[in-house]
């Protein structure tokens, strides 16, 4: 049978196929999240996620460095605290862990951008990413703290601020703080569309954040809910957003592709702990080949509408994209 069209004719030569490939990684994709923690020639593995570590900032500032040598562009930190209380008070702190890693990235490593993850649930002693009132979380009363969390960092020079909490309204608050304050320029990259999902749990091993009692349904997001999605993102972009984010990445992937043909603003996934330690995982058991798993899901994730990816794979990604 004579076949007219030969879909394998393009698949013949890997010259061929690459001039015909249509999702292409480059290590500016690429957000390394980093955990800082106090103290001093600090280097502590997180055994759920082997590579990972959490670092003093005098440590942090060395990784920065390999990091802006392997090409990527961005790193996101995660702040642990010397102590934590009720109201998570250190994270507004111009002495706290992020603030200060800020202030030195800014200043021996000029070429990273930094961004900074604005939640509380590392800094409360109950884990929560808002305040507590009454045995729920407060809202509106942590909208206030969260944006003084989002001023401090923008005081230390951080280029970008990334509201995790999922509370309503709270990028709108830190647009409206940001900019009483002069810094009308700095970019909120919000965590718009965050779902209540499993695949935290190494990530709560990390920042020692794991809520003390409950859970955060009331307010991530229904794993089960793809249309609410939509409208989170909407309000979002109404109250200032810069860039829209989905996470997790990999189970959301429908998620992503939507809201990438919705809005118009840069989509960024996050491939979190849950996703990075499963191939981790399966790669250590001899189950799975690491490299080839995780270049196929950051390209999935790429192909399905992320302009940006939070990944730890981000070094690994990067040495092989050079
Ligand atoms: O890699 C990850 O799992 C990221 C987890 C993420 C960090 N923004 C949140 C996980 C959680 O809900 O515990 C932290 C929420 N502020």
């Amino acid at each position: 049978m004579e076949l007219v069209f030969r879909p394998r004719r393009l698949r013949r030569h890997a010259t061929l196929r690459k001039m015909v490939r249509e999702t292409v990684l480059r290590r500016e994709d690429f957000i390394y999240p980093m955990f800082v923690a106090p103290g001093q020639g600090v280097r502590q593995p997180v055994d759920a996620m082997p590579g990972v570590c959490r670092l003093s900032v005098d440590q942090l500032l060395k990784e920065a460095r390999e990091i802006r040598d392997l090409g990527l562009s961005a790193v996101l930190l995660f702040g642990l605290p010397l102590t934590k209380d009720d109201t998570g008070s250190e994270a507004a702190s111009p002495k706290g862990t992020v603030q200060r890693a800020v202030r030195r990235l800014k200043k021996e490593v000029p070429e990273l951008l930094v961004i900074t993850d604005v939640c509380l649930c590392a800094y409360t002693s109950h884990g929560h990413c808002g305040l507590i009132h009454q045995g729920e979380v407060d809202n509106d009363a942590s909208l206030e703290a969260l944006a003084q969390v989002a001023l401090s960092h923008a005081e230390a020079g951080a280029d970008m601020v990334a509201p995790s909490d999922m509370m309503d309204g709270r990028v709108g608050a830190i647009r409206e703080t940001l900019d009483e304050r002069g810094f009308e320029m700095v970019p909120i990259m919000s965590y718009a569309v965050k779902y209540a999902s499993s695949f935290y749990g190494p990530f709560r091993e990390a920042a020692e954040s794991a809520p003390a009692f409950g859970d955060r349904r009331a307010y991530q997001m229904d794993p089960a809910n793809a249309r609410e999605a939509l409208r989170e993102a909407a309000l979002d972009v109404e109250e200032g957003a810069d860039i829209l984010m989905v996470k997790p990445a990999m189970p959301y992937l429908d998620i992503i592709t939507q809201l990438a043909g919705e809005f118009d603003l840069p989509l960024a996934a996050y491939q979190v702990s849950g996703e990075y330690s499963m191939i981790k995982a399966a790669a250590q058991l001899g189950w799975l080949d690491e490299t080839a798993v995780m270049l196929e899901s950051l390209t999935a994730i790429k192909r399905a509408g992320a302009d940006l990816i939070l990944t730890y794979f981000a070094k690994q990604a990067a040495a092989l994209l050079k």
